[in-house]
């Protein structure tokens, strides 16, 4: 199992990126439900109760299943709750994926530390963040240690809501991501237009 887990303030666009990873991983995946249609090869964790709702029924069909830990927080109480419902699917389906959305008020490195330590059967797993660029600003301001401790443990930060910016705003935010993590590849992407299959493809499948 591949593990992609998602952070980032509420509001910044993760259950948006997700609907696009998953749309990607299942088209590009066409030999892993062929054999058996009632297992899913993609499996999306849901803890947040967002705007954008999962749409289960669209992707079911194509080998996705979702499941909703919505009783707490996964970075603090649930964590456990976490790596038990993954090491169930491990156990059950080993799915080829599984895709994890977190609250917007968790530190996704520390809910990747708990998986790392007690997750079953997981192959690589990856912390992407994504930023919110019409709120960058404001969300600095207001919860600057939620923000920039998230960005500055990512794997891969995704710079989302490009389409509302101006060049001279999202190239000074770019800077500010890197400067808090020089690490991470960032990509600039509007979730809302979509997010093409070359940013996945990189993103998701690279370094394999
Ligand atoms: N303009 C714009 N709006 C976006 C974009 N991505 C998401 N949104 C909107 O932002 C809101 C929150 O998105 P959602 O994916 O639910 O964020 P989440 O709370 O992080 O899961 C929704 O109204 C989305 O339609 C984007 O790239 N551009
Ligand atoms: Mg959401």
């Amino acid at each position: 199992m591949k593990v992609l887990l998602f952070g980032g303030f509420l509001g910044a666009g993760k259950t948006s990126s997700i609907l696009s990873a998953a749309k990607f991983l299942v088209e590009n995946n066409p030999t892993a439900q062929a054999s058996n249609p009632e297992t899913p090869s993609l499996v999306i964790i849901e803890n947040e109760v967002g705007e954008t709702g999962i749409d289960d029924k669209i992707l079911k069909a194509e080998g996705l299943m979702v499941r909703e830990l919505f009783s707490g927080c996964i970075c603090c109480t649930l964590t456990s709750e976490l790596t038990v419902t993954l090491n169930e699917l491990y156990e059950a389906y080993d799915p080829q994926w599984v895709i994890v959305e977190a609250t917007g008020m968790a530190y996704p490195h520390r809910i990747a530390e708990t998986i790392h330590t007690y997750g079953k059967g997981v192959e690589s797993l990856k912390n992407i963040i994504v930023a919110d660029a019409e709120r960058w600003e404001e969300l600095t301001e207001i919860v600057p240690g939620l923000v920039e401790g998230q960005i500055a443990k990512a794997d891969l930060i995704f710079l989302n809501k490009i389409d509302c910016m101006q060049p001279e705003t999202l190239s000074e935010i770019e800077k500010n991501l890197h400067h808090l993590n020089p690490s991470a590849q960032i990509y600039c992407v509007s979730a809302f237009r979509g997010i093409n299959s070359e940013i996945w493809s990189e993103a998701v499948l690279g370094n394999e």
